[in-house]
């Protein structure tokens, strides 16, 4: 009698994770799916190099390098400061388009916003 009580608990018990597993995983899911506004700027690269967004969506660049970078609009529309280590910058995009941009100290380091 005390075995099969034991089986049921272990079973009461698997059956609770199992539950558990089932209703925290699709949330898990859900944040990894929504679209990423971040781009990380590490060893003289956007990345992504290419982010598409919808529109009104506000794009942070956070600069995870060891040394000073910018982000800066080829039109004009957007120019940071210089950004330290772990400094970040962020533009809002009201208008659908693609927005080239790079890097003032280092020009060479480009990147994309596609504003849909
Ligand atoms: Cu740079």
């Amino acid at each position: 009698m005390k075995n099969a009580l034991s089986w049921l608990a272990i079973l009461a018990g698997m059956l609770l994770i199992f539950t558990v597993a089932l209703v925290v995983r699709p949330r898990r899911l859900k944040a990894a799916n929504s679209p990423p506004t971040q781009v990380k700027i590490d060893n003289f690269t956007f990345g992504p190099d290419t982010l598409t967004v919808p529109t009104n969506r506000t794009v942070t660049w956070v600069n995870q390098d060891d040394i000073p970078h910018t982000v800066a609009s080829n039109d004009g529309l957007f120019r940071s400061k210089a950004l330290d280590t772990e400094q970040s910058y962020s533009f809002t995009f009201t208008k659908p388009g693609t927005y080239a941009y790079y890097c003032t100290i280092h020009p060479k380091m480009v990147g994309k916003v596609v504003v849909q």
